[in-house]
């Protein structure tokens, strides 16, 4: 269900991405997560339909679609498994950095690569010491004679030790985010390291792991951007992927809402089926309601950041905030209509609810979008 008319460009990208989620996402997606399995395989296949570069430029070997359509394509790769439509959506973020801030040698090194998904990215941002306080991070770049000298420890990077390009934002400059640089690291440039991969509540179908730079020496041509333009880069980049991640929430929960009408009609109980419990099908409609808001909220922000609006970020903040409260929620109460049942692991709704979880912390916390969205409101 949407809330928007989609054109038929978009009705045809939403048809091949759901045949994708039903064929080749929803069947393995529990299987995944019990063996924290990180499907490259399926990561490539999505490859040939134009999702290992859904923002990218035609001209650069894209799919060249903006933002409107990427909430489309995430909520449906979703609706067959949150964890590899979370993943393949910071990929994208991170292919995208590469067409709008890269060079054409930069853009010409990674894009097809990464198009293809023959190189998977990583986006390395939070630090042991500084998450939602981004730019208090500590990694330095020193520069030494042409190269930049990189040490420092980045937490929580997801597809770490799989992805082949790190966009790693480090200091070159003073205490602040002015003082913050981008930088190209390929898995390969000595000094980097990886520690282990986390275990988790949820997200298991993905590594998350610490990426450790020790004195990685990078050609001054890994700089993506300038010197000074790293935080900028990141949290432009971050307005995108936050709707990704809004959009993987309104996905997992519609497909947690779409097994509990199936459960229900099933399932008898006090001499009728539990679908037609008035109390059960209040509660369906308030799902579906709330979900519609949600998408609503997710579809401006979309439309807002592919017109360049001012007030983008605010949206883009806001929509991730109401969408993954709300994507949570939903499954969380679609779990409970399953009764016993939605607290097997067999039944797909306990990973889904745990999946979602994380929504609400990472790409910034849901408390750091509502600082956001105040600052916002009280600044001019
Ligand atoms: P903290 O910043 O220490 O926050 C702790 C608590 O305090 C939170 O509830 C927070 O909301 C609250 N808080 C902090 N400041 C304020 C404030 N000013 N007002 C109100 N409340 C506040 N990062 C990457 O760079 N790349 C990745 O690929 C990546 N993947 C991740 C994958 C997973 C599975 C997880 C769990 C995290 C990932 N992260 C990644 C990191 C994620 O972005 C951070 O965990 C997140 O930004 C929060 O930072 P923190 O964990 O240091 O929490
Ligand atoms: N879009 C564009 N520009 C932004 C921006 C946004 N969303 N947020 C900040 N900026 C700009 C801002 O305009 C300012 O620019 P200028 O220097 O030109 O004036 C600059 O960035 C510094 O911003 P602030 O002065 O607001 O910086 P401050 O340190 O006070 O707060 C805050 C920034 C809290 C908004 C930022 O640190 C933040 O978003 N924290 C959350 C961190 C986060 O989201 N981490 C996610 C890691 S990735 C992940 O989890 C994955 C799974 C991939």
């Amino acid at each position: 269900m949407t809330t928007t008319q989609l054109s038929e460009d978009q009705l045809a990208l939403v048809e091949t991405t759901l045949d994708f989620a039903q064929d080749h996402l929803a069947p393995h997606a529990v299987a995944w997560d019990r063996d924290k399995h990180f499907p490259l395989d399926v990561l490539r296949k999505a490859a040939g339909l134009g999702l290992g570069g859904v923002y990218v430029r035609e001209e650069s070997g894209g799919s060249g679609l903006g933002r409107a359509d990427g909430v489309l394509v995430f909520e449906t790769l979703a609706s067959g498994c949150p964890s590899i439509a979370g993943y393949l959506s910071i990929h994208n973020m991170v292919a995208w950095m590469i067409d709008h801030y890269g060079d054409a040698a930069q853009r010409e090194r990674w894009l097809p690569r990464l198009c293809a998904m023959e190189d998977l990215g990583s986006y390395c941002l939070t630090e042991p010491g500084a998450g939602s306080d981004a730019a208090a991070l500590r990694t330095r770049a020193v520069r030494d004679g042409d190269d930049y000298l990189l040490t420092g420890v980045k937490q929580f990077i997801s597809g770490a030790g799989a992805a082949q390009l790190y966009v790693v934002m480090a200091r070159t400059g003073d205490d602040g985010p002015r003082g913050i640089s981008a930088f190209l690291v390929d898995k390969d440039d000595a000094g980097l390291s990886f520690g282990a991969n986390e275990r988790k509540m949820g997200w298991n179908a993905q590594p998350t792991r610490q990426v450790i730079l020790d004195g990685v020496r990078l050609p001054a041509d890994r700089l993506l951007g300038h010197e000074g333009q790293g935080f900028r880069i990141a949290m432009n980049a971050l307005n995108g992927g936050r709707l990704g991640i809004a959009a993987c929430s309104l996905g997992g929960a519609r497909s947690a809402l779409d097994s509990s009408l199936v459960h229900l009609a099933d399932r008898e109980a006090f001499g009728g089926r539990l679908l037609d419990a008035p109390a059960l099908r209040f509660r369906l409609a308030d799902m579906a309601t709330e979900l519609a808001a949600a998408r609503a909220l997710v579809h401006q922000a979309a439309q807002a950041l592919d017109r360049g609006d001012p007030q983008a970020p605010q949206l883009c903040a806001m929509a991730k905030r109401f969408a993954t409260d709300t994507g949570y929620a939903v499954a969380d109460r679609a779990l409970q209509l399953h009764g016993g049942y939605g607290y097997l692991s067999d039944y797909g709704i306990e990973k889904i609810v745990r999946d979602l979880r994380v929504h609400q912390i990472l790409e910034g916390t849901n408390e750091i979008m509502r600082v956001i969205v105040a600052r916002g409101l009280t600044e001019a």
